[in-house]
C-alpha cells in the first residue's frame, strides 16, 4: 500500500495543534505535573500507525499522545485524562503518561523501558491468539540501555514474537547527551540479538512509512521482531518549561533564577577543586548550546512534508488544517465547558 502525504500530514497537523493546545492549558495551570509532549517526533507515529489492523497492539512512552490520537482515541477523553478528570480515559487516575485504551490494544507507560516487555507480551498474545497481528513498542534513546528493554529484544527473538522495536532518537535523555551514556551503535546492538534493523530519518513521515511497511511486513509472516532506529528532534525540549531551552526563551527569567545561582556556586569558598568547577560549567554551557538544535525547523516534520503538499495543492492544504483547528477548538471549549460543570 503506498502512502498517501495528504492523510500522514492531516495526522501530524492534527496532533501538533492538540499538543498545543495542551501546551496552552498546562500553562494556564489547568493540567498539573509534568507534561512530556511529542512534538517534532509526529512523523515516526503518522510513518507506522496507519499501517495498523485490528489486533495490533501499542506500547507506548512517557510522550504517547500523538500515537494514542493517531490510533482514534478521541481527543477529549485524552484531555480530560490530562486535566485529571473522572471522565478522561482512564478516570483521571493516568494523567498524560499512564494511558490505556483497551479497545485499541494501545497503554503507555511513564517507566522508562516499560513499552519493550510490554510490547513482548502483546507480542506473545498476538501470536498464540490473534495470527498475523504485531505490536509496536516505542521508546527513547534514553531507554536503549534499560535491562528489561534488552531481555525484551532477547526474548522477542527467541520466540520469534511479531513486534516492531522503535527508537525515536533525539539524542537526549533529559539532561544526559545520548553521546555519553549509549555505547556502540544500536543497529548493531540489535543486529547481535539476532534482529533485523534498519535506520531511518524519523523527520520524513514517508521514508518511515516505507521503512516500516517492510519491517511490519516481516513480523506479520512470523518472521520475528524487526528493530527501527529513527531519529527525531522535542521541539520543546524534554519537557514544558524545559531549563535548558528556557535560557533561550526566557533570558532575563533564567539569568535570576538558574544562572545567578550557578555563578554563586561556582565562586563558592568550599566547593569542588578548580579543575571540577570550570569542567562542570563547560558541560552545563555546552549542553544549553547543543539543545538549541531541538527547536530548530530543520528538524520539524511538519515542515519536511508542507512545502510539497503546498505546491500541489495551496488550497486543500488552507482547508484541511482550517479543519483540523477548528475540530481541536471545538474539543478544548468542550474539555473545559467540563470542568466548568464539575466545579
Ligand atoms: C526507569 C526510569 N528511570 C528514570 C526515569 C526518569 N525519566 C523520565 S523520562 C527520562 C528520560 C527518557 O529519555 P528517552 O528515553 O530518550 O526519551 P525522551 O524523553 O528523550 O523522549 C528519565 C530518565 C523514569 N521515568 N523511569
Amino acid at each position: 500500500m503506498a502512502p498517501d502525504a495528504w492523510m500522514l500530514y492531516g495526522l501530524m497537523y492534527k496532533s501538533r495543534v492538540f499538543e498545543e493546545a495542551v501546551r496552552q492549558i498546562w500553562q494556564a495551570g489547568r493540567i498539573s505535573g509534568e507534561m512530556h509532549l511529542g512534538l517534532g517526533e509526529e512523523a515516526i507515529a503518522a510513518g507506522i500507525i496507519p499501517q495498523l489492523v485490528e489486533g495490533d497492539a501499542l506500547a507506548l512512552d512517557h510522550r504517547g499522545t500523538p500515537a494514542m490520537l493517531m490510533r482514534g482515541v478521541a481527543p477529549l477523553a485524552l484531555l480530560r485524562e490530562f486535566m485529571g478528570s473522572p471522565d478522561g480515559l482512564c478516570a483521571g487516575m493516568g494523567g498524560h503518561m499512564h494511558l490505556f485504551a483497551p479497545e485499541k490494544l494501545a497503554a503507555s507507560s511513564g517507566i522508562v523501558g516499560a513499552a519493550g516487555p510490554a510490547a513482548a507480551g502483546f507480542g506473545l498474545a498476538a501470536q498464540m491468539l490473534r495470527p498475523n497481528c504485531v505490536s509496536v513498542a516505542f521508546f527513547g534513546d534514553g531507554a536503549t540501555s534499560a535491562g528489561m528493554l534488552l531481555e525484551s529484544f532477547n526474548l522477542a527473538v527467541v520466540w520469534k514474537l511479531p513486534v516492531l522495536f522503535v527508537c525515536k532518537d533525539n539524542d537526549w535523555a533529559i539532561t544526559t547527551p545520548a553521546e555519553t551514556a549509549v555505547g556502540g551503535n544500536l543497529l548493531a546492538r540489535a543486529r547481535a540479538f539476532g534482529m533485523r534493523a534498519e535506520e531511518v530519518d524519523g523527520r520524513d513521515a514517508l521514508a518511515v512509512w516505507q521503512a516500516a511497511s517492510e519491517a511490519l511486513r516481516h513480523a506479520r509472516a512470523g518472521n520475528g521482531p524487526v528493530f527501527l532506529w529513527a531519529h527525531c528532534i522535542h521541539l520543546e525540549g524534554h519537557f514544558l518549561g524545559d531549563g535548558l531551552l528556557d535560557m533561550f526563551r526566557r533570558p532575563v527569567y533564567s539569568l535570576r533564577k538558574r544562572v545567578w545561582p550557578m555563578v554563586k556556586g561556582f565562586f563558592h569558598p568550599q566547593g569542588a577543586a578548580w579543575g571540577e568547577r570550570l569542567a562542570a560549567a563547560r558541560q552545563i554551557v555546552g549542553q544549553v548550546l547543543s539543545i538549541q538544535n531541538q527547536t530548530s525547523p530543520q528538524g520539524d516534520p511538519l515542515l519536511c512534508l508542507r512545502p510539497a503538499l503546498e505546491r500541489e495543492n495551496a488550497r486543500r492544504l488552507a482547508d484541511l488544517e482550517a479543519s483540523i483547528r477548528d475540530e481541536i477548538q471545538k474539543v478544548v471549549s468542550q474539555a473545559v465547558a467540563l470542568e466548568g460543570n464539575m466545579a
